[in-house]
């Protein structure tokens, strides 16, 4: 495909407009008529810019990134306008993927390679997920999709919040899926240069957001800015912390030092007589790290007690920034 085609493809795309494409080719470079110079864009996001930054006037061309495995893979997921472009481009330090107070600017998810002496990223750009609302009902569809997509891809998930905002009914959807997905998260309270602060803003912030997002105050919560770049760097190391977290193996012995010492303490529930007994605890996957309990009866091992055991474990081994999966087997029960 030639540099014309492909712009030719870009703007009917966009006159079209959402429609999936990410299989149309990434590594597209927009060169706008100021000389500002996008690089890592995908068609869709590069067309789309060039008409927000001048008329038409982009050069689209096309290379091809090829599979690269060993990269940390990052989705930067929230509500449009919220700064996810603009992260990017101060993680990467420079721009990279394209940004303006226009939102729904991203279009699709855009990928950005970028390796530093902390170790290699790949950062996921995504279209921002919008408001539910009768006329737009196909939009929100796309974008939902479009994020679910990029948090599947990816080891951990960088949750924006808007701190003129607080967390919103779309922030929640968003952290449920990543939560779902089984995914490392950090929660990213953006724009923190925009709002008014006393010595008591980030505490009272950080107590609303995990009373908001309350199935996942494992997540480490950073306040930052995007635009000053305040604290932005920060997040290389926390990105790395999470991943390796939710890669964390615990041994069986362990494990079992833990549940004894947790039944010792609140004894399992009983129903009518009969008592929950555990007999032991293994882990049987990471990412997220997935325990399976062996005990005589499912029925008595309640919520409550399974999450008085993550939260042990949690208190013994850390797990910072990843969700768990515990299972619950009876003996007898076959092992698959
Ligand atoms: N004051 C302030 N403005 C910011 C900050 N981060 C981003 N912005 C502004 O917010 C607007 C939206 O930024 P983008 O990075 O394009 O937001 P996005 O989340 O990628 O938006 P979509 O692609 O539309 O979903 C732009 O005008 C940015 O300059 C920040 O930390 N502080
Ligand atoms: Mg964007």
């Amino acid at each position: 495909m030639t540099d014309q085609e492909l712009v030719e493809l870009a703007f009917t795309m966009l006159e079209r407009s959402y429609v999936p494409y990410s299989h149309f080719p990434v590594g597209a470079a927009l060169e706008c008529a100021d000389g500002t110079v996008f690089t890592g864009c995908n068609v869709e996001n590069a067309a789309y810019g060039s008409s927000i930054c001048a008329e038409r006037t982009a050069l689209v061309k096309a290379v091809s990134e090829g599979h690269r495995d060993d990269f940390t893979r990052i989705a930067v997921v929230g509500k449009p306008n919220v700064g996810k472009s603009s992260i990017i481009n101060k993680l990467l330090g420079e721009n990279r993927v394209i940004v303006s107070d226009i939102a729904g600017t991203t279009r699709d998810a855009v990928d950005s390679y970028f390796e530093n002496q902390k170790g290699r990223y790949l950062f996921i750009d995504t279209a921002g997920m919008r408001k539910k609302s009768k006329v737009d009902d196909r939009i929100e569809k796309f974008s939902v999709l479009r994020a679910t997509m990029a948090i599947e891809r990816a080891d951990v998930c960088l949750i924006l919040v808007d701190a003129n905002e607080g967390v919103t009914e779309q922030d929640t959807k968003v952290a449920g899926l990543a939560h779902e997905a089984g995914k490392a998260c950090i929660i990213v309270v953006n724009k923190w240069d925009s709002i008014e602060k006393d010595g008591k803003t980030m505490d009272k912030m950080r107590q609303d957001v995990m009373r908001d997002l309350s199935y996942m105050t494992y997540a480490p919560i950073v306040f930052i800015s995007a635009l000053t770049g305040q604290r932005v760097g920060r997040l290389f190391e926390l990105i790395r912390y999470v991943n390796d977290q939710a890669a964390m193996r615990i041994t069986t012995g362990m494990l079992n030092n833990v549940l004894a010492d947790a039944t010792a303490r609140v004894q399992p529930p009983t129903d009518k007589g009969r008592r929950l007994k555990i007999y032991y605890m293994t882990q049987v996957g990471i990412k997220p790290p997935h325990f399976v309990c062996f005990c005589n009866d499912a029925r008595l091992f309640h919520f409550s007690y399974q999450r008085y055991l993550e939260n042990q474990i949690r208190s013994t081994f850390g797990l910072e920034g990843t969700p768990v999966r515990l299972t619950v087997r009876q003996k007898g029960e076959k092992e698959e």
